[in-house]
């Protein structure tokens, strides 16, 4: 997402987004989001004052801060004094700035002693995370500047449909195929991205292991693996190489649905260019086994040779506005700020000194989201939540189970600057400031460290995030000061992340101005950043990458005679996330009004659906309604419903929370559901 970083504001409410040339991971390009999010400054129903209910079956009424503050603090302290600091949990967001991340992560483990505490981002790229950890020693998106791409001689996209998701990124492939390069794209739908691409490989859902498996396959048989680099730069080349022998073409295309000649195609245009990128996004990583799955992607990367070579590479592409550095600074259960974990005692003994505390006051790991939030209010798990920047009534798995368990809490408060659909089941509500409001630092898909500037200032009655975090911290007697100012904050920050992974002490306001941005990281003032970390070595303990053998399972929940279809879940053009912010936007619903189901004509005509008919789709967890799309460019066993939309064509009712063992990552993108005209009711 581009619209936080392109504002530029021309002062009053009449704020206008206009793109920048000088920012090249956007080449001046913005979505169309982008181009109306100025409307969101201004939506008719922006929250201004602050909300609270009287009683759980009571309406939200309006309150002052005060009230609300010290509703918050003194239920928050009478439930921590009888179930202790774990009765109250936080979640946060990938949207936050590295600042609010950073904070929300100290406040829960040294304001409130809570060692629950996870984000959105658990369900957006954490699985590409821990198999980049597992790897490389480390997790940063891309591995050098996108500009890159546009210089590789052949890029697999697995999983990702840039072209709506990701506008201005679509660029940088387009200019990679005018200069001769191809673009190789693995979706099981025909996308925008796809249609542009110079070859598709359309695989049955939650199969790209076997399919990544089988690539790899055929790159050894062809002769085409960097047999050098596999010894010099690696381990674990032969526990691979023993796997993927038995990924012969034919039974991966049994399995994948992938004609051979195409997998033949793709192992040939990756091997033969001397530049060459593999990515992922989430349609390869929001699985059950998303962690071997990206991790499979890797281990074809790695046989080729890419990653620590200049121009070329694996990455994975960055989902929300500071998805990257929002995974960096603490708002991760198992992490502590610098992508430093929170069982490691060294790495305790450091923050634990920044913030003035004692290394054995800091909790311990804790919940991750979906498990976080399956918790509350259970024997045992939280009682009350405290939640910035997500929407999960809408944008969690299994989502009417969650919504109950949000129900259950003894108290939900949400900071948001919309009624978003979890707000108005909470019991406090803060208004809080947006993007355009307030400053501070987002790192992109990069690993590079930007500015973003306020340009208006908030409406009256609305207090930005760290002005709230402050004030509970203040209420709670928190150790410590509680900056509301970024600049601040981000001190702070720099102090508590030197010496880990993602070391940012190096960073300062001053140097993101005068130089565009710093890549992180960059332990030293005078250290120029690492804009491509891996040239010389990786960082793992013997400087080497790993690979790491897996085998194809099937989905979790797979096909059978009761649910015989596959569904898949994902974006459109128009529409952001749980829709809460975009759904208010009149441009956008008018470009994308509703949620459908996309499904192929042979399947619809099996089923006795027609076109723009209204069709129920049904999981073992819940039920939809939704209007029906048919298009040949999907397979033929698979639906495909995005998930913007609350109400009954929410399609998180329908889908699996199974969790990934490594990543918890819940499967998104695939579980069984059956199909059927909506009856009509009865006259
Ligand atoms: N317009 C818009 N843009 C956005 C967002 C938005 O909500 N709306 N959200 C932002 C965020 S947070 C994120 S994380 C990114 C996500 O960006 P993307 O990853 O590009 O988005 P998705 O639509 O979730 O999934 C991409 C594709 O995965 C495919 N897919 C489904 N199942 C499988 C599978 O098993 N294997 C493979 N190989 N592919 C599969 C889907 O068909 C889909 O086309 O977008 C960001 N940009
Ligand atoms: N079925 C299915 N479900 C999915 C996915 C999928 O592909 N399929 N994708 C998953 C992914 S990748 C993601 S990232 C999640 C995203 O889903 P959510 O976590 O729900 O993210 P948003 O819809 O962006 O919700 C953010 C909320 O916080 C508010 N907000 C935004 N910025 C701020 C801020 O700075 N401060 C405060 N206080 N509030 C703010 C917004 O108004 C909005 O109400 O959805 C996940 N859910
Ligand atoms: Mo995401």
């Amino acid at each position: 997402m581009t619209l936080t970083r392109d504002a530029t504001g021309t002062g009053g409410t009449a704020v206008r987004v206009t793109p920048r040339d000088d920012v090249p991971a956007n080449r001046g390009g913005l979505c169309q989001k982008g181009w109306t999010a100025a409307e969101l400054l201004t939506v008719p129903d922006r929250l201004t004052t602050p909300l609270m209910r009287a009683r759980r079956d009571a309406p939200l009424e309006p309150c002052t801060w005060d009230e609300a503050l010290d509703r918050v603090t003194a239920e928050a302290g009478r439930l921590r004094a009888l179930h202790g600091p774990d009765a109250v949990a936080v979640f946060g967001g990938g949207g936050l700035t590295n600042e609010k991340a950073y904070q929300l992560g100290r406040f829960a483990r040294i304001a409130l002693g809570t060692s629950q505490i996870d984000y959105n981002g658990r369900f957006c790229m954490s699985s590409a995370a821990a198999a980049s950890g597992r790897a490389f020693g480390m997790d940063r998106g891309l591995p050098g500047p996108v500009t890159d791409l546009a210089a590789s001689g052949a890029v697999l996209l697995a999983g990702g449909n840039v072209a709506e998701t990701m506008p201005p990124f679509m660029r940088h492939l387009t200019e990679m195929r005018d200069g001769g390069g191809a673009l190789i794209v693995v979706d099981p739908r025909r996308t925008a991205t796809a249609r542009r691409a110079d070859l598709h490989l359309q695989p049955a859902p939650g199969t790209d292991i076997a399919l990544a498996n089988g690539l790899l396959h055929l790159v050894i048989a062809e002769g085409l693996a960097d047999e050098e680099y596999i010894a010099a730069r690696t381990t674990g080349f032969d526990a691979v190489r023993t796997v993927v022998n038995g990924y012969w073409p034919g039974r991966v295309e049994r399995i994948t649905g992938v004609p051979v000649p195409l997998m033949r195609e793709a192992v040939r245009l990756l091997g033969r260019a001397s530049r060459a990128h593999v990515l992922t996004a989430r349609g390869a990583e929001q699985h059950a086994r998303g962690t071997d799955m990206a991790g499979s992607f890797i281990n074809l990367a790695l046989a080729l040779g890419l990653p620590g070579r200049a121009g070329s590479g694996y990455g994975c592409l960055t989902g929300q506005g500071n998805g990257q550095g929002g995974r960096e600074h603490g708002q991760k259960a198992d992490q502590l700020p610098g992508y430093r974990r929170i069982d490691d005692p060294a790495a305790r003994a450091h923050v634990a000194e920044v913030w003035g505390v004692d290394p054995d006051d800091l909790p311990g790991p804790g919940r991750s989201a979906y498990e976080l939030l399956s918790a509350l209010g259970t024997e045992g798990g939280p009682r009350a939540l405290l939640l910035f920047g997500s929407n999960p009534v809408v944008s969690a798995p299994r989502a009417a189970a969650v919504q109950d368990r949000l129900d259950a809490l003894d108290l939900l408060v949400v900071a948001d600057f919309v009624p978003s659909e979890t707000a108005r089941r909470a019991d406090v509500v803060l208004p809080a400031a947006q993007w355009a409001e307030e400053s501070g630092t987002m790192t992109n898909l990069e690993g590079r460290v930007l500015r973003r500037r306020r340009a208006v200032p908030p409406p009256d009655g609305v207090r930005t995030d760290l002005e709230i975090i402050a004030a509970l911290a203040g209420r709670l007697g928190a150790p410590g000061k509680w900056s509301t100012d970024p600049a601040e904050v981000f001190g702070e920050l720099r102090r508590a992340s030197a010496g880990g992974t993602a070391d940012y002490s190096g960073i300062t306001y001053e140097r993101i101005e005068a130089e565009g941005g710093v890549f992180w990281p960059c332990p030293a003032e005078d250290h120029p950043g690492t804009p491509r970390p891996y040239l010389d070595r990786f960082p793992t303990p013997d400087g080497r990458a790993r690979f790491v053998p897996a085998e194809h399972r099937g989905a979790d929940e797979d096909v059978d005679a009761d649910y015989p279809v596959y569904l898949t879940t994902g974006r459109v053009l128009a529409q952001y996330q749980s829709g809460a912010q975009t759904r208010r936007v009149a441009a956008l619903t008018e470009a994308a009004p509703e949620p459908f189901a996309e499904l192929h004509p042979d399947l619809a005509g099996r089923l006795g659906i027609e076109d723009g008919a209204r069709v129920r789709v049904a999981s073992r967890r819940g039920a939809v309604t939704v209007r029906a799309r048919l298009t040949a460019d999907i397979r033929h066993d698979t639906v495909f419903i995005p998930f913007h939309w609350a109400g009954e064509g929410r399609a998180n009712l329908l889908t699996n929370p199974a969790l990934d063992p490594v990543s918890r990552m819940p499967e998104f993108k695939v579980c069984a559901v059956r199909l059927e005209p909506e009856v009509p009711p009865a006259a």
